[in-house]
C-alpha cells in the first residue's frame, strides 16, 4: 500500500518569531518544499505571506512561488483558499484562477482560536462550482462533524466530483479536539471511496498522524500544523517533520507515493 505525504510548510498564523525556520518568502517556501519532496512529500499545501509576514492572496506572489517550486521539482501543488483569517473570502477565492492541481475548500464558517474563519454558504458554493469548471480538485477541510454533512450536501447538489478528498482537521480551537475518538467518529462517517488524511494541529500531531496512517489515511506534515519536532524543541524547518512522517509510514510498511502515483491515487483531473 502507498501513502501520500503532503507538506504544509507555512500556515496562516505562525510567524518567524514563533519559529525562525518558518519559510515565508517565495524563495524560502520553494526551497523547503524541494527538501520535503526529496524526503517523500508528493503534495505541497501552500499559504503565501506578504513582506510583513501577513497572509496574502496576492496572485503574483502565489504564481511566483508556484513557478519557483515547479523549477525545482514535480511536486503537486495544492493552494490554500483558507489563506488567513484577515483576508476576505472574495480575495481568497480568486487564487483558484491560477489553476493549481488542487485547492482547499473550507465548507463552513467557524470560530478559529480567538478569531473568525468566514466561509459563507453562497461563497462556498460559488467556489466549489468554479473549482469544478477549472478542474481544480478540492480538498475538503472538515473541522467538526457538521462540516462533513455540509460537504455531503454540496456533493448531492452536484458541486463535487468523486472521489471526495477530505482533510480531517482536529485541534483548532473552535473545531473538534485532537483526540483518537474524534478521528474515528469522522473516519467512520466518510462516504465509500473517499480519500482522506488527518491534520492534527499542535501537541497531538505525531500520535494522530500515526493513528491516521494505521487506519489507511494519508498524512500531512509541516510547520503549518506543528512548530515543534518534539515537546519543547522547535523543528528546524519542514524537513525533519516530513522525514519523521515518512519514517512512520515506512515502519508500517507503507510505501511513500511519488507525485505521479499520488496524481492517480487522488484521481486528479488530467491536464
Ligand atoms: N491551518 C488550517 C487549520 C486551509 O488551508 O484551507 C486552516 C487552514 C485552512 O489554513
Ligand atoms: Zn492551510
Amino acid at each position: 500500500m502507498s501513502v501520500i505525504i503532503t507538506v504544509a510548510p507555512t500556515g496562516p498564523i505562525a510567524v518567524k518569531a514563533d519559529n525562525p525556520s518558518l519559510p515565508t518568502t517565495p524563495e524560502e517556501i520553494a526551497e523547503q518544499v524541494h527538501q520535503s519532496y526529496l524526503l517523500g512529500a508528493s503534495v505541497a499545501h501552500l499559504h503565501f505571506r506578504d513582506e510583513n509576514e501577513r497572509p496574502t492572496a496576492d496572485l503574483s506572489m502565489a504564481q511566483r512561488t508556484m513557478d519557483l517550486i515547479a523549477e525545482k521539482c514535480p511536486i503537486l501543488i495544492q493552494v490554500s483558499t483558507g489563506v488567513g483569517l484577515s483576508v476576505p473570502f472574495e480575495e481568497r477565492e480568486k487564487l483558484i484562477e491560477l489553476r493549481p492541481r488542487m485547492a482547499t475548500l473550507n465548507p463552513c464558517s467557524m470560530s478559529f482560536g480567538d478569531g473568525e474563519f468566514l466561509n459563507p454558504p453562497i461563497g462556498v458554493r460559488r467556489l466549489a462550482a468554479r473549482m469544478r469548471e477549472l478542474d481544480v480538485k478540492p480538498e475538503l477541510e472538515i473541522y467538526d462533524t457538521g462540516h462533513l454533512d455540509a460537504c455531503l450536501r454540496l456533493y448531492e447538489e452536484g458541486l463535487l466530483a468523486d472521489p471526495l478528498q477530505f482533510s480531517i482537521v482536529l485541534g483548532v480551537r473552535g473545531g473538534a479536539a485532537a483526540t483518537p475518538d474524534n478521528l474515528l467518529t469522522l473516519v467512520r462517517r466518510l462516504p465509500p471511496g473517499a480519500v482522506w488524511q488527518i491534520i492534527a494541529i499542535g501537541k497531538a500531531n505525531r500520535e494522530l498522524t500515526a493513528i491516521g496512517l494505521a487506519l489507511g489515511g494519508n498524512a500531512r506534515a509541516g510547520l503549518e500544523d506543528s512548530l515543534y519536532i518534539r515537546r519543547g524543541e522547535l523543528s528546524d524547518g519542514n524537513a525533519p517533520l516530513v522525514a519523521r512522517t515518512a519514517a512512520l509510514a515506512e515502519s508500517l510498511e507503507l510505501s511513500v507515493a511519488s507525485p505521479e502515483l499520488a496524481e492517480s491515487l487522488l484521481s486528479l483531473p488530467k491536464r
